[in-house]
C-alpha cells in the first residue's frame, strides 16, 4: 500500500500493538510525531480487549474458518465482544478524522464490522472494504453465531472487493443462505442502497523487487554467494508465515517422499525454508512451530550427509535485500499453502526472475493460481503427486521455463500493487458516484399535506391498494396475514367517505379476500391479479373476460405438485383463474434456484398460449396474460375525470401494472424498495396505514 498512500496523502489507521510506550507522555508525543510526519493515526485498543480481539475472535475464529478449517475455530462469545469493541473504536476514530468526501478503505477480516459501524454514525461516507483471505464456501461460513453480524458488518460498504471470482461466489451464496439476500454477479441491494461486489486479485510492486536487484551492490553480492554455495546443485525456496495455512509441514512430508522416490536427486537438490514466527501466542502455532522444527530434523537426519544438508530452515524474517538475493538465486519456488487469498511470495519470486527460467511450483488452493497459470499446479496434500510435478520441474528444458516464466512475469508486472489499488478506488468511486445518483433520483416520500389537500379538494376520488406488503407485512405463511380488527376498521372509514371508491387489487385468491373483506359492502375487491372482481357495492363477482377454458390447469397442476414434492416447505395454491407455487419456506437458495427451472419448465410448455408465468415475491404464478393490476385499474377508472383525485399503492412487480396504466397525475406510491415507475415511495405497511388514517381523518 506504501506507493499508493504517497500519491494520495492518505492517513492510516491501524492499532499500534505493543509499539508505544507504557508512559502517557511520551505515548501522546509518539503518537503525534506518527501522525504529524507520516500520517499514521494509532487507534488505541486497551490491552484487556487487545488480546481477545486480535489472538481471539480475529486469528482463532475468524481466519481458521474464512480458510476453510472449521475444526481449527475456537467459539468464545467474549472474544467476539472485544471484537466488536475494536471495532466500534476503528469506526469512531475513522468518524472523527474523515471530512466530506473522503474515500475510507478498511482492510481485512479484523475489521468486517467497521464499514457498517462507520455507515451507521455518518450514513453519506463512502467506504470500500477488501478481504485479504479466503471466503469460505457457505456451508463452513454458517458455522459462525455471529453470522448476520458479519455480513450486515460488510454490507454497510458501498464497495465490497475479494482476491478472487471464487471467494466472491461464495461470499453471494452466504448472503442467499445466512439473510435470504439475493444478489447479482457485481452488486447486492440492501436498505435501498447498492453494494458493488467484485473480484481483484491484489498486486505487488514488482519494480521495486526488480530496481533491488538490478541497482543493490549487496544484493548481487549475495546473489553471486549463493550460486557459488550452491553451484551443481538446484536450489529451491519456501518463504511463509510459520502458519498452519501456509501447508509447511505437509511440504517437507512431501520433500522426504521425493527424497525417497528420486534418490538419483540426493545431494543435488537443497531446499531453503524461510518461516517468520507469527501469531505465538495463540496455541495451534506454538503446536505448528515444534511440528515443523522436527520434520526438518527427521528430513535432515535421514537423508543428510556431511556434504550435503537437504533442508536449510531459517525461522526468522529476513530482510527484502536477503530475500530478493534468494528469489533471483533459486531454481523453484514452491509455493505449496492448503489455502491462502493470494500469495504474494508466488508474485514476488516471479518479479525477481525477471529474464530468469525459474519453475514457480503453486497451489491450487493459493488464490495467486486463477491467476499464474504458467506456474506447474500442485494440490499440497497429495504427496506422491506433488514429488511428480517436482521431478518433473527440475528436468524441464530451460526454453520451457523460461517462456513460463516470461509469461508470469509479464502478468505479475501488469497487475502490480498501484494498478490494483486504483482499480479499487475508481470501483468505489463510480459505485458511490451512481448510488449518490439513484438516491438523488429516488422516489420522494409523499408530502402528506399536499397530498390531504388534494384529496380534499377533490371532487371525486379512487384509492387503489394492493394487499400484501401494503397494507400488511409480508408474512413466513400466506395464512397468517389476516387483517387485524384496526386495518378493517380503517378500510371501512374510507368507504363511508363521500365521492370516494376504495377497492382492494390483490393476486390472492377470491376465498382469502372474500372471507377477509366480504362484509365491507362498498369496498371494490379485484382477486387474482383482476381476474375476478367485486364492484363497490355490487352483490357478486364478475369475470373481467368471459368464457375461458381452463383445461391448462390439469397440465400445469402436476407440474407444480412435483416441484412442491421436492421442496420441503413450498406449496401449491389453486386459485380461480391461476396456479402459484410458494416458497418462502424453502432453504434460500435451493428456492431461488428450483424457481427458475420452474420458470423455464412452464414458459416452454406454455409458450404460444394466452398464459403468463410471472414470478414474483418468493412465488412462481401462471395466470392469464391479460388478468394483470392494470386491466383492472383501467376498468375502474374509466368513469373518472380528469381533475378526480386516484392514488394507487402496491410493493412488487404486478403493481407495476397497476401504476403503468394511471395518469401521470395519479398519486402511484411504491412500498420498499425496487425499481419503480411510482412517483412516491414509502417505507413499508405501517406508513402506508398512517397516509391512509390521515386522509380518513382530513
Ligand atoms: P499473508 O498470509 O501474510 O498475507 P503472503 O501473501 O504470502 O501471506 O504475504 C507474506 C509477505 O510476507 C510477503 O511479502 C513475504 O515476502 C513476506 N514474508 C513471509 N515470510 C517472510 C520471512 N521469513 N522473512 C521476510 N519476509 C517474509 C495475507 C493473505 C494472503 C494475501 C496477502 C495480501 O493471507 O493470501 O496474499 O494478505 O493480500
Amino acid at each position: 500500500m506504501a506507493p499508493w498512500m504517497a500519491k494520495t496523502h492518505g492517513f492510516w489507521l491501524g492499532w499500534p500493538g505493543d509499539a508505544l510506550p507504557g508512559e502517557p507522555e511520551g505515548r501522546a508525543r509518539l503518537m503525534r510525531e506518527w501522525e504529524e510526519e507520516h500520517g499514521y493515526v494509532a487507534v488505541e485498543i486497551p490491552a484487556k480487549i487487545s488480546r481477545s480481539f486480535y489472538e481471539g475472535y480475529a486469528n482463532d475464529t475468524l481466519w481458521p474458518l474464512l480458510h476453510g478449517f472449521p475444526t481449527r475455530v475456537v467459539f468464545a462469545p467474549d472474544s467476539w465482544v472485544a471484537y466488536r469493541d475494536a471495532n466500534q473504536r476503528f469506526a469512531d476514530a475513522v468518524v472523527s478524522r474523515a471530512q466530506k468526501g473522503d474515500l475510507i478503505w478498511a482492510h481485512d477480516y479484523q475489521l468486517m464490522l467497521v464499514p457498517q459501524m462507520v455507515r451507521e454514525q455518518s450514513p453519506d461516507s463512502r467506504i470500500g472494504f477488501f478481504l485479504h483471505i479466503p471466503f469460505p464456501s457457505s456451508e463452513v461460513f454458517r458455522i459462525l453465531p455471529e453470522r448476520e453480524e458479519l455480513l450486515r458488518g460488510l454490507l454497510g460498504a458501498d464497495a465490497l472487493a475479494f482476491q478472487t471470482h471464487g471467494h466472491l461466489h461464495n461470499f453471494r451464496r452466504s448472503l442467499l443462505q445466512v439473510l435470504g439476500l439475493e444478489s447479482q454477479m457485481d452488486s447486492v441491494q440492501i436498505d435501498g442502497r447498492t453494494v458493488h461486489l467484485s473480484a481483484l486479485p491484489i498486486g505487488i510492486q514488482s519494480d521495486e523487487w526488480e530496481a533491488l536487484l538490478r541497482d543493490d551492490r549487496k544484493v548481487a553480492k549475495r546473489r553471486a554467494e549463493l550460486n557459488a554455495r550452491h553451484h551443481g546443485r538446484k536450489l529451491m525456496i519456501s518463504v511463509d508465515r510459520l502458519d498452519y495455512t501456509k501447508g509447511i509441514p505437509e511440504r517437507l512430508r512431501t520433500f522426504r517422499r521425493f527424497l525417497r522416490s528420486s534418490p538419483s536427486w540426493r545431494g543435488k537438490v537443497t531446499l531453503v525454508q524461510v518461516a517468520v514466527p507469527s501469531r505465538e501466542r495463540v496455541p495451534a502455532y506454538a503446536e505448528l512451530r515444534s511440528e515443523v522444527s522436527e520434520l526438518v530434523g527427521e528430513v535432515n537426519g535421514d537423508f543428510g550427509t556431511p556434504e550435503w544438508q537437504p533442508v536449510v530452515y531459517l525461522r526468522r524474517a529476513v530482510n527484502k535485500q536477503e530475500l530478493a538475493a534468494l528469489y533471483s538465486a533459486a531454481d523453484l519456488a514452491w509455493v505449496g499453502p492448503v489455502r491462502d487469498g493470494m500469495n504474494l511470495v508466488a508474485k514476488e519470486y516471479v518479479a525477481c526472475q525477471h529474464d530468469g527460467d525459474g519453475i514457480l511450483l503453486l497451489s491450487e488452493f493459493a488464490g495467486a493460481a486463477h491467476e499464474l497459470g504458467e506456474a506447474l499446479r500442485i494440490n499440497p496434500y497429495d504427496e506422491v503427486g506433488t514429488a511428480e510435478v517436482i521431478e518433473r520441474a527440475l528436468e524441464m528444458p530451460s526454453e520451457e521455463r523460461a517462456e513460463r516464466m516470461a509469461a508470469l512475469h509479464e502478468r505479475v508486472h501488469r497487475n502490480d500493487a498501484v494498478v490494483w489499488a486504483e482499480r479499487f478506488i475508481d470501483g468505489l468511486r463510480t459505485a458511490t458516484a451512481t448510488t449518490r445518483k439513484t438516491m438523488r433520483k429516488d422516489r420522494p416520500t409523499p408530502d402528506l399535506p399536499a397530498l390531504t389537500a388534494a384529496f380534499t379538494q377533490a371532487e371525486r376520488r379512487l384509492l387503489l391498494l394492493d394487499y400484501d406488503g401494503t397494507l400488511t407485512d409480508i408474512k413466513p405463511r400466506p395464512q397468517d396475514a389476516a387483517p387485524t380488527p384496526r386495518l378493517t376498521g380503517l378500510l371501512r372509514d374510507l368507504t363511508t367517505l363521500p365521492n370516494t371508491t376504495t377497492a382492494i387489487i390483490s393476486g390472492r385468491s377470491q376465498a382469502d379476500i372474500e372471507r377477509w373483506f366480504g362484509d365491507i359492502p362498498d369496498l371494490g375487491l379485484a382477486v387474482e391479479h383482476g381476474a375476478l372482481m367485486r364492484a363497490p357495492g355490487a352483490d357478486g363477482w364478475e369475470m373481467l373476460r368471459g368464457g375461458m377454458d381452463l383445461s391448462w390447469k390439469d397440465h400445469v397442476a402436476p407440474v407444480l405438485e412435483q416441484f412442491a414434492a421436492s421442496a420441503p416447505g413450498s406449496l401449491v395454491e389453486y386459485k380461480d383463474y391461476a396456479l402459484a407455487w410458494h416458497y418462502r419456506l424453502v432453504d434460500a437458495e435451493f428456492g431461488a434456484w428450483l424457481a427458475n427451472e420452474l420458470v423455464t419448465t412452464l414458459e416452454n410448455l406454455l409458450a404460444g398460449t394466452e398464459l403468463a408465468v410471472i414470478h414474483g415475491n418468493k412465488v412462481v404464478e401462471v395466470r392469464y396474460a391479460w388478468a394483470n393490476k392494470g386491466e383492472v385499474a383501467a376498468h375502474l377508472a374509466a368513469s373518472y375525470r380528469r381533475k378526480s383525485f386516484v392514488m394507487a399503492v402496491g410493493d412488487d412487480r404486478t403493481d407495476e401494472d397497476l401504476f403503468g396504466s394511471l395518469p401521470r397525475s395519479a398519486w402511484t406510491i411504491r412500498v420498499g424498495t425496487g425499481s419503480t415507475t411510482a412517483r412516491f415511495r414509502l417505507p413499508g405497511p405501517r406508513e402506508v396505514r398512517a397516509v391512509l388514517r390521515a386522509l380518513v381523518e382530513a
